[in-house]
């Protein structure tokens, strides 16, 4: 079995920009690798995400939420099980948590329905390691405020500091598995950081 690793937190947390980072950092220590995210990890998904992320469609919460939850079952069960099982280290950009946390925190559907469809769409698969982005909202929109913003980030700041502490709860319910992350630390001490845990929890 490989590994599986998975990047959490709000828009603009710098979560992607530390996937790519590892993503080649691994490849260079020649370790099979592969970046994923969700939505839009297959070729099916990236037409869920057009979808999703459109910002002149109006899609009510529990239509998006099942957009959500098809996306990952075709990635999940097309793509990051056939490569954890081929020994591939799978580094996703978001995965089950930002159900709970946009879809539950965020719009209020009730929790064990969220947790219903994410049972059945991955069978189960918890993450090896969890690094959650943490970081003060306003902090995170000024960083996006200089890009197009997309449906979701439109959203209002208390929408996204429901999000964050959302996100902060299910650290705590998974603590196993979760690493907080200063994500208000320069790009190079966070890379540094997921360095060290990764060396520390699993030699690599
Ligand atoms: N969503 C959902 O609602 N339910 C679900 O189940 C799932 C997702 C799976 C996906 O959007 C959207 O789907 C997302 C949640 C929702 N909501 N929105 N919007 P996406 O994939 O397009 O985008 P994202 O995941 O939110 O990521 P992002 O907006 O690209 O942000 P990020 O990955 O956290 O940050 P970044 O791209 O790495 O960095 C943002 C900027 O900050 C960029 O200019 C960087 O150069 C800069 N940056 C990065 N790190 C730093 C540091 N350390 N210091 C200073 N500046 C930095």
């Amino acid at each position: 079995m490989g590994l599986f690793i998975v990047f959490e937190g709000i828009d603009g947390s710098g979560k992607t920009t530390q996937a790519k980072k590892l993503y080649h950092y691994l490849k260079e220590k020649n370790l099979k690798t592969v970046l994923t995210k969700e939505p839009g990890g297959t070729e099916e998904g990236k037409k869920i995400r057009e979808i999703l992320l459109n910002k002149d469609y109006s899609i009510p919460p529990i239509a998006e939420l099942l957009l959500y939850e098809a996306d990952r079952s075709i990635h999940i069960n097309n793509f990051v099980k056939p490569k954890l099982n081929n020994n591939f280290i799978v580094i996703s950009d978001r995965y089950i948590y930002s159900t709970l946390a946009y879809q539950h925190f965020g719009r209020g559907i009730e929790r064990r329905i969220i947790d219903f469809l994410n049972s059945i769409t991955t069978g189960d698969l918890i993450p090896d390691i969890v690094f959650l982005f943490d970081i003060p909202v306003e902090e995170s929109l000024r960083r996006l405020n200089r890009f197009e913003k997309d449906r979701i980030e439109k959203e209002s700041i208390d929408f996204h500091k429901k999000l964050r502490e959302g996100f902060l709860k299910l650290a705590k319910e998974n603590e196993e598995i979760f690493y907080l992350i200063d994500a208000t630390k320069s790009i190079e001490d966070i890379f540094r950081d997921i360095k060290n845990i990764l060396n520390i929890r699993f030699n690599i």
